[in-house]
């Protein structure tokens, strides 16, 4: 009695474990990450990169670059339409700076002096 009891919520524990490992792989699969500029990394002229992929909140985006030539910087509308870093904005300068994607529109510009202005700059819509 007390043994079959003992097995059958063992089965709920191994049912239990299984549902969360389903969801858990449900959201994996469900998160992309993206290499911004393809095989071209983070450079000059990236910036139709993002044109006809579909982001969504939460995915990835890995920027590779030579660290001491660039860098990454999170700016607003503004800061890439003008080429202007805002006060206090996020800089990344890893080289392998892997930075999620929020919901709306993200923008990311090369700080550096004239980078951006030689369209070393995304915008990245996710839904
Ligand atoms: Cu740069």
């Amino acid at each position: 009695m007390a043994q079959g009891r003992g097995s059958a919520s063992g089965i709920g524990v191994i049912v239990g474990i299984t549902l969360l490992a389903l969801l858990l792989h449900f959201e994996i699969v469900h998160a992309a990450t993206y290499t911004v500029g393809d095989s071209g990394g983070w450079a000059f002229n990236v910036v139709n990169w993002p044109n006809g992929k579909q982001f969504r909140a939460g995915d990835t985006l890995i920027f590779k670059y030579n660290p001491s030539a660039h860098n990454v910087v999170v700016v607003d509308e503004n800061g890439y339409s003008n080429c202007k870093t805002p006060d206090g904005a996020q800089v990344h300068k890893s080289g392998n700076d892997q930075i999620k994607l929020s919901k709306g529109q993200n923008y990311f510009i090369c700080n550096f002096p004239g980078h951006c202005e030689s369209a070393m700059k995304i915008a990245v819509n996710a839904v």
